[in-house]
């Protein structure tokens, strides 16, 4: 065991993670690794078509297979009033397909077999026959009154899925029609898909003798699944317990439910089996929640020192079949409207639409709490923009339109109520330790020697830790979360939250606070979740919102106890309850320091000596309930080289300053940090799921779409600046999402950098090496 991990008072110390032992050693307990008695195995029909009608299905060669089971059919599901369920976002998607498929890869029928490759192999055998129907892929295209309806479930005639706007219209259009400056730029932020290590799958447990349903299923957000599958199937609650084991990864991929999750709970009731379905590597990139897909216009206008004044955004959003993005209820287009960033604007107004496409459903996060990256980057870029346009270094541009220091709380022109910030503070911090002049002269003479260098800047701001029940709910569930601390009689401590970590190390930072709460040491505190039977009711971990919820909600609860035990402690210390004071280990009388009972002793006489009247035992649950996000900001500088014969971007250097309020622990956020930076790296230079026009997903596998490696992946630096908030009970903000919104911007700038003395303005992302080259070419410099 690390020295540090006994030490007392332990918050902002670097202890090292508790859960590795296990991860390291390949001991960590997956969906995979669940195998129950007399269990079954599941494997979904999907279909080859994007677009087409469902002429029949046919599964009666299927059930005449060996091991097989069960086929379950749309129509079947249809019966049980099951074919649709309902999505976060308020729509509803089918289970299994009925009339029409609507995205290639879309699941048609279910086959249960006694193993799993009998259940694939008798999936082969399921006859369905498709009439092709022409598929639409371009939401632009979609949204044309004469694009062909694809949901022919819904009463509107068309494919737009919702109009969202934030900000004052009049007053942004009034300083736009005055403005000496205005700037204009189409960004787009490709389809991309978290693409966990591990993909999705469940084991269903239905017991007939007692009606209870266990489900193990790779859940970032167990007991709101517990929720919304008793709304849906009619299950009583208490009988269904959903169990997250170890979750090899979510990023956002483990918010939604998936049809495949509801046909294995419906074969495990008809069946009264356990029934086990574990998605390939295709099924996941090809049929579960994508990210982004927004096709973005900004525009700012400015003064002509490149002060700004206003900001114009207008994006249609693709969310494929069916809306299924992972926001919170009032947001259909996640919180996109902190798109205005680190910069006073004055006013601002910001349009979203949102279209139907023949392409697989989602929406979610994936490291981004909920459409922040998209925004980040858009007002990153564009800010890059408008610096070229009045000639001044981006970062003297973003300096002069920095909020202040003294501005905070910082009231938004489309509505969010930043809570504290420093974004100067950062910036200069990032520009000293990169040595941004010396790079800047470096890049001179490297320009005038005809090479291509670029540095690139994104000083962003993150909103974090959905939230405040008044604004946010998933499905009308308030969007708290919860802590359960219970001390044994020896002084050891079981922790229980609402959220479900993913591998961010909560059973470490979530140990700290408690310990330090409490006086005890980290290696006293066991951290569990996952297990809607014994945790408190939480609403998951994504959109970084552990720490600013069930963070603060560990840390109130670990007060409430200390209250409590301050009254055991006046009891034995036979002192006045105002006269025993706390010194962050152990309690004292005023005035008699040598005389002191720790959190062990009054455990222990919580359950053998406690005052009376005094009810025994020492354990308390807090649902925190945020008075508002938290904000993170963070200054990123990458360094590029091109090379101009390949088109090869190499990120020479990367600094990344993050601000997150006060740090849990350091050692565990750089963590954070590396791998939110090397997603970031794989948005901007690898990742993209591309259709062919008949709508066919072109990047279903780690062929076509990357993941980058070690060798891959650039050298980081980090390091911060402490903004606490001054909400948060230990005034920590959210970080887990912070890089990776932070980091695209930062890339293609640098890129955009190296490619300006050519005349480039922009290009988007995912800037392969061929992208580059042609680029180069169109400018002549490879001809
Ligand atoms: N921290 C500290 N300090 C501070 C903050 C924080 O220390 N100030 C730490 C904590 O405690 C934890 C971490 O760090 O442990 C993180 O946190 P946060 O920020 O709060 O967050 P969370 O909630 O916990 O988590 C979430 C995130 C997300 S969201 C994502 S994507 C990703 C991240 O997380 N995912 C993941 N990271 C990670 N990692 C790992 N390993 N894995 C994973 O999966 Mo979403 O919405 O879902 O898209």
């Amino acid at each position: 065991m690390a020295k540090s991990q006994t030490e007392l008072r332990p918050l902002g110390k670097s202890v090292g993670r508790k859960e590795d032992p296990r991860f390291i050693r390949g001991m960590g307990r997956y969906i995979d690794d669940i195998v129950l008695p007399g269990m079954l195995y599941m494997s979904l029909v999907r279909s080859p078509y994007a677009h087409a009608r469902i002429k029949h299905v046919d599964p009666s060669a299927a059930l005449e297979a060996p091991g097989v089971k069960l086929v379950i059919t749309g129509e079947d599901l249809a019966a049980m009033d099951l074919a649709w369920m309902p999505t976060m976002a308020g729509d509803k998607q089918m289970v299994l397909a009925t009339g029409k498929v609507l995205y290639q890869y879309q699941e048609v029928a279910a086959v249960i077999a006694e193993s799993r490759e009998q259940a694939e192999d008798a999936a082969q055998l399921v006859d369905v026959e498709y009439e092709p129907l022409p598929a639409v892929v371009d939401p632009i295209q979609s949204l044309d009154p004469d694009a062909p309806v694809l949901r022919e479930d819904r009463e509107k005639k068309s494919n737009h899925i919702f109009h969202w706007e934030a900000g004052d219209k009049e007053a942004t259009e009034e300083l736009f029609r005055n403005a000496p400056v205005v700037v204009k730029q189409n960004v787009r932020f490709p389809r991309v898909h978290p693409s966990p290590l591990e993909p999705c799958g469940c084991v269903a447990d239905y017991q007939s003798s007692t009606g209870k349903l266990t489900w193990y299923v790779t859940s970032q957000a167990p007991h709101a699944h517990r929720t919304v599958l008793s709304m849906v199937s009619g299950l009583p609650e208490h009988q269904i317990r959903v169990i997250s084991p170890d979750v090899g990864g979510g990023f956002g991929n483990k918010v939604p439910v998936y049809p495949g999750y509801v046909c294995a709970i419906v074969a495990s009731l008809k069946l009264g089996r356990p029934v086990k379905w574990i998605e390939s590597r295709t099924e996941n990139i090809s049929s579960t929640g994508f990210a982004r897909d927004y096709h973005m216009t900004a525009e700012i206008a400015a003064e002509e020192d490149g002060r700004v004044l206003a900001l114009r955004v207008k994006t249609i959003a693709d969310h494929g079949a069916f809306d299924a993005a992972a926001d919170p209820s009032k947001f259909p287009a996640g919180l996109f409207s902190i798109v205005t960033g680190s910069y006073d604007f004055k006013e601002s107004f910001v349009e979203v639409d949102g279209a139907y496409t023949n392409k697989a459903p989602g929406g979610i996060a994936y490291r981004c709490s909920f459409r922040v990256t998209e925004a980040a980057y858009l007002i990153e870029r564009v800010m890059d923009v408008l610096a070229r346009r009045v000639g001044v270094d981006p970062a003297e541009l973003r300096k002069r339109d920095f909020i202040r220091k003294e501005q905070f709380p910082y009231q938004s022109p489309t509505g969010w109520t930043y809570d504290s910030g420093d974004y100067e503070k950062t910036l200069d911090l990032a520009l000293e330790k990169i040595g941004y002049e010396e790079l800047r002269k470096e890049q001179a003479e490297k320009r005038a020697r005809g090479e291509l260098m670029g540095i690139g800047i994104s000083t962003f701001t993150e909103v974090v830790g959905a939230g405040p029940s008044h604004t946010f709910d998933i499905m009308g569930i308030k969007m708290f979360d919860s802590a359960q601390i219970r001390l044994h009689p020896t002084g050891k401590v079981l922790a229980r939250l609402g959220v479900r970590h993913q591998g961010q190390g909560h059973e470490t930072t979530f140990a700290q606070i408690i310990a330090e709460e409490l006086g005890l040491s980290t290696e006293d505190v066991l951290i569990e979740e996952g297990d809607t039977d014994t945790a408190p009711y939480g609403l998951g971990t994504y959109a970084s919102r552990s720490t600013p919820t069930a963070g603060g909600a560990a840390a109130l609860c670990g007060r409430r106890i200390r209250d409590k035990a301050k009254k055991i402690a006046s009891h034995l210390l036979e002192a006045g309850e105002d006269d025993v004071v706390w010194d962050g280990v152990s309690f004292s009388a005023k005035g008699l320091p040598d005389k002191s009972v720790t959190m062990k002793d009054i455990a222990f006489a919580a359950y053998t000596n406690v005052p009376e009247g005094m009810e025994p035992g020492l354990e308390a649950t807090y649902y925190y309930d945020p008075p508002n996000l938290t904000f993170p900001h963070g200054a990123y500088i990458a360094v590029v080289d091109i090379d101009k014969g390949t088109g090869a971007v190499k990120v020479r250097r990367f600094l990344a300053v993050d601000d997150c309020g006060n740090v849990i622990n350091p050692m565990i956020v750089d963590g954070q940090v590396h791998g939110g930076l090397t997603e970031g790296f794989a948005i901007a230079f690898m990742q993209d799921i591309p259709f062919d026009e008949d709508g066919n997903c072109l990047a279903p596998n780690w062929m076509d779409y990357l993941v980058p490696t070690a060798l891959d992946t650039p050298h980081w630096e980090t390091d911060r600046t402490v903004t606490p908030s001054p909400h948060h009970p230990i005034g920590a903000k959210g970080v887990g999402e912070s890089p990776n919104v932070g980091s695209p911007a930062a890339f293609v700038n640098a890129v955009v950098d190296a490619l300006a003395p050519l005349g480039v303005e922009h290009i988007d992302m995912p800037i392969f090496p061929w992208k580059v080259w042609e680029v180069l070419r169109e400018h002549g410099v490879n001809k």
